[in-house]
């Protein structure tokens, strides 16, 4: 059994994920109105992949026979100034999330509690995955300036990312 501080960190945690996948059901609701379907996408599958890690979060707080704590989900923006500051707002969201699991892991260690620092492995290299795919688009839309042709390109090219994994939400994975 981890400790109660442990545990509560975790729980917090869960629920910042879970607001990670609002966030981006927002943005996808944003994208939607644009008529930028490939953002949209994007920004779905990124929602999807959210509400994945959560469900990390959840089983392994079982595993370890704690007790999962759902708090209230703070409400997203609805809307952005533009692409770009959407995605600058998506990867300084990731960056947060970054720190966050990084505090975690410095918790873990404090706490000797080694099967969570283990368990907090995954999600430091994907938060390295996360911070470069949304800086990636980031910088194509920087690229692109106000450039409808580049803006239309990349929305084709959002439009083909799909989930990972089949099943991805029942198996809580990527
Ligand atoms: Fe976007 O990585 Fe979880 O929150």
């Amino acid at each position: 059994m981890m400790s109660e501080k442990m545990l509560k960190a975790l729980n917090e945690q869960l629920n910042r994920e879970l607001y990670s996948a609002y966030l981006y059901f927002a943005m996808a609701a944003y994208f939607e109105d644009l008529g930028l379907e490939g953002f949209a996408n994007w920004m779905k599958a990124q929602a999807e992949e959210e509400i994945g890690h959560a469900l990390r979060f959840y089983n392994y707080i079982y595993d370890r026979n704690g007790r999962v704590e759902l708090e209230e989900i703070q409400k997203p923006p609805k809307e952005w100034e533009s692409p770009l500051k959407a995605f600058e707002a998506a990867y300084e969201h990731e960056k947060f999330i970054s720190k966050c699991i990084h505090e975690l892991a410095a918790l873990a260690e404090e706490e000797k509690d080694y099967s969570t620092r283990a368990f907090l492995e995954w999600f430091i290299n994907e938060q390295v995955e996360e911070e470069a795919s949304v800086k990636k688009i980031l910088d194509k839309l920087k690229f692109a300036k106000d450039s409808p042709q580049v803006l239309f390109m990349l929305d084709k090219e959002l439009s083909t990312r799909g989930p990972k994994l089949p099943g991805l939400l029942m198996q809580g994975g990527e």
